[in-house]
């Protein structure tokens, strides 16, 4: 039987060439798997790169070669191969075991293995990985192939390494080495499974008595010729292949009766059942396993042409589900920090927002099984970006090889895994062709069109034919129905990302777009105060003191949160209004465009906010930060990604109500609308019963009296029902008649292993969006709900986790409890 073993202990690293002062000579504890930032930063060389401007004054980081060593025994080991198995190396690699060089690589996307069976001895191995500086590799190919325009003035396509590695919108530049992925022997004897693509489908009605059918692709590797035979067993069926002397590669076949379906979640349960796969001798001696989690599920992908254009349509086990989706960034700059938990965190916290689909965005990373092993347990759907973002990425050699063999690797790999049911090519880089001046700076030279039209499609097809391929985000099918070129970020066709909103609009201006699919739309605000006052030092803390300033990476960044204020809110006074202002402005301009975009379903099939979380402590388009604090917007998210929503939105010059319905059943909504005046008087009233059928939405025009203000500056319309709470006011916030909002607070300690203090907030008068920041008080303090509309007698009941303040006068005011009343009134 084959044995591994792994090697992550007994590193060290030290600095090759150049080397900086404070390394040179040195030689520090190095973890494995991980990186020269954080082994530096463990043995306290560098200060965190994360806090203040630190960054800048590491960047010698990135320009120097590093060397990782570690000595070990190989005895015991058997076998009559002995493999070293990298399973990621970042990014150029020489790799020298006992003296000799087992190879070089360049690609951090890859997986490695070199045979060193000649090589080992029983004791005292010298196992040295030196890598090279990526920007000197990386601009040595630029300089070879020619220089191509990108959206940061950094060499990030010239080398098959994570972008957002060299600094993004939102990100820091900290261009790191390491062996980041697990290192180790691998003994094995006869023959070993080198490659294993189950090919999954289902068939029947989609209730019960389905037939699951799973189809392995094999290939071997083999130390001898003798013939072997390969069993798989799923769900108690097994089979059983012979592979003949000498051959490489069988299929395998299992069909299963009966299954029960994987679905997404809010359509079904997402079963899963195990594969077994083992290869034995003709003695029968098992030589090696497989084993993974798979699910029974049918995908497609509906892009065809209708009267508004094309659609894009995911369809899972034959039900359209409407995505409900956030964009994912490596959820640390340092991706090898995360774990398993931190995925479970923050998926969780994308989960219990109402989210059902993941973007794995393209200038991150393949990301590690845990994410879709995760995604594969909770329902959540993915959708994975090759990694191309934001650039013309040149076709040539030494690139051309190695995308190829990297989307092998990885299209193989994530192959179980029944939450991924998209592959997309690319992100922004067809737009980036076509809108932002590329075609004339390229003068001819390639960027990327081969790898996204022609290479990568080939190789989905070919490995895994079970899973819709898109050539970019945002794309729209190249041609419509009469063969004319189409814009690739037309919003009637395909995917789209809509950025004009952020960059030069308001925010209002997402309710002039009829969008298919919307795989992009954000809009920023800070991190939560006890994010940003951990991160940044200076004092005092302003919106534009230097430490701010450095973690706001976006182009004009802080000048559009303000422009995006205008005509919505007051220019903030101070830091604390300026804070909550943006905070909530976001949250408004994302809701509002998510409401809009479900109440076009079916004309728009999927809304993907831009993103869900960051890789540091920074001012961005995300819900949850750098520290895993919800930003107001999450809550926001909760409300507006609810599975039946109520919205109100403007129809033919009035509000109608909306009632959206993404469950696969009927849903008979009663709802209570009310044209209420600030100081509580109902104005007018209806009980409205909507009959919405499974997955869709129907809109219904409110009563005249509901719908027509008399004072619209000093009234609103509520409607509460199962759906929660729908709320519309007349005018921007800046405009209306606000009463100062007055709040009686309760404190009461919460006694049990949660601790925490119970909130019970009672409205004086009408409080809109009433919001509480524990982290104000404690920066360990979460609390469970945020941006809550009471009128006047209403109360609402919010439970702090984490904080032990149970004086009411430390909860009742500014910064801690807060209203949108507060920025218009004060
Ligand atoms: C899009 C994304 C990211 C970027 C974001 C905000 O371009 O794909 O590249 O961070 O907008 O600018």
């Amino acid at each position: 039987m084959h044995v591994l073993r792994p090697l992550h202990s007994g590193w060290s690293v030290r600095a090759v060439e150049p080397a900086a002062e404070v390394v040179a000579g040195r030689e520090f504890p190095a973890t494995v798997p991980g990186c020269v930032h954080t082994d530096l930063l463990a043995a306290g060389a560098i200060p965190d790169p994360f806090l203040d401007d630190n960054e800048t004054r590491l960047h010698w980081i990135g320009r120097t070669a590093w060397r990782y060593e570690t000595t070990f025994d190989a005895d015991g080991l058997g076998g009559d191969r002995v493999d070293l198995v990298a399973d990621g190396l970042d990014t150029v690699a020489t790799v020298v075991l006992n003296g000799v060089e087992v190879g070089r690589t360049a690609n951090m996307h890859r997986g490695y293995r070199f045979d060193v069976t000649a090589l080992l001895r029983p004791a005292g191995n010298e196992l040295a990985v030196r890598f090279d500086s990526a920007y000197g590799y990386a601009e040595r190919v630029r300089d070879e192939l020619g220089a191509r325009p990108n959206a940061y003035d950094e060499p990030f396509q010239y080398i098959r390494k994570m972008a957002a590695n060299f600094g993004w919108d939102w990100g820091p530049t900290v261009v790191t080495a390491g062996i980041w992925r697990p290192i180790g022997l691998h003994a094995w004897s006869r023959a070993r499974l080198a490659e294993v693509r189950p090919l999954v489908t289902v068939s029947g009605d989609g209730t019960a008595g389905d037939t699951g059918r799973v189809e392995l692709r094999i290939v071997l590797e083999r130390a001898t010729d003798a013939p072997v035979t390969v069993t798989a067993v799923v769900d108690g069926r097994e089979a059983t292949v012979g592979v003949p002397a000498g051959a490489t590669r069988v299929t395998v076949l299992v069909e299963v009766p009966g299954v029960r379906r994987w679905w997404p979640r809010g359509h079904g349960d997402p079963h899963r059942y195990e594969v077994e796969l083992t290869l034995r001798a003709a003695d029968g001696t098992a030589l090696d396993t497989w084993r993974r989690m798979i699910g029974f599920r049918g995908v497609e992908l509906d892009t065809g042409r209708d009267e508004d254009g094309s659609r894009f349509v995911l369809k899972v086990n034959g039900t359209a589900v409407f995505v409900r989706g956030v964009n994912w960034i490596p959820d640390d700059a340092f991706v090898t920090r995360v774990g398993r938990d931190r995925y479970a965190d923050r998926i969780g916290q994308a989960v219990a927002a109402g989210v059902n689909y993941l973007r794995v965005w393209g200038g991150g990373r393949y990301e590690s099984d845990d994410l879709y092993d995760l995604a594969d347990e909770l329902g959540v759907l993915v959708g994975q970006d090759f990694p191309f973002a934001c650039a013309a990425y040149p076709e040539e050699e030494p690139l051309a090889t190695e995308v190829a063999a990297e989307a092998r690797e990885q299209v193989a790999r994530l192959m179980p895994h029944p939450s991924l049911v998209m592959w997309v090519g690319n992100n922004e880089n067809i737009w980036g062709y076509h809108d932002w001046g590329w075609r004339e700076e390229l003068a001819g030279r390639t960027w990327g069109e081969g790898y996204y039209l022609d290479v990568l499609p080939r190789i989905v097809g070919e490995l895994d034919p079970t899973r819709p391929y898109w050539p970019g985000s945002p794309y729209s099918g190249g041609v419509d129905s009469s063969g004319r070129a189409l814009h690739p970020n037309d919003p009637a066709h395909g995917t789209t990302h809509i950025w004009d909103v952020w960059n030069t609009h308001d925010y209002r201006h997402y309710g002039t777009y009829r969008p298919r699919f919307v795989a992009e739309f954000g809009f920023q605000a800070p991190p939560a105060y006890a994010t940003l006052r951990r991160a940044v030092g200076d004092d005092p803390l302003t919106p534009d003191s230097p430490g701010v300033l450095h973690h706001q990476k976006a182009t004009g960044g802080n000048d559009k949160l303000l422009r995006g204020l205008h005509g919505h809110f007051p220019a903030p006074a101070g830091f604390d209004d300026w804070h909550w202002a943006t905070q909530l402005n976001q949250a408004r301009a994302i809701a509002y465009g998510i409401e809009h975009f479900r109440s076009l379903k079916p004309l728009c099939m999927g809304t993907i906010m831009w993103q869900l979380n960051d890789n540091w402590p920074v001012t961005s388009w995300s819900a949850v930060d750098g520290d895993g604090r919800r930003k107001p917007l999450w809550y926001a998210l909760r409300r507006a990604f609810a599975e039946r929503l109520v919205t109100i939105q403007p129809r033919d010059g009035a509000p109608a109500l909306v009632a959206v319905n993404d469950t696969p059943g009927p849903w008979r909504a009663e709802l209570r609308v009310r044209r209420v005046s600030f100081d509580g008087g109902a104005r007018a009233e209806a009980t409205l019963t909507v009959r919405v059928p499974a997955l869709s939405a129907v809109t219904v025009p409110l009563p005249p009296d509901v719908a027509t203000p008399d004072n619209g500056t000093a009234e609103l319309i509520v409607a509460d029902g199962d759906g929660g709470r729908a709320v519309w006011f007349f005018a921007e916030d800046v405009d209306l008649a606000y009463p100062r909002a007055v709040t009686d607070v309760v404190a009461r300690p919460v006694r049990g292993p949660q601790g925490g203090v119970e909130l019970e907030v009672t409205a004086r008068t009408l409080v809109r969006d009433l919001a509480v920041f524990p982290d104000r008080l404690d920066p360990a303090a979460t609390v469970d709900d945020l941006l809550v509309t009471l009128l006047p007698g209403e109360s609402v009941t919010l439970r702090v986790r984490g904080a032990a303040e149970a004086d009411p006068a430390a909860w009742s005011s500014a910064p801690v409890l807060r209203s949108a009343n507060d920025l218009v009134t004060r």
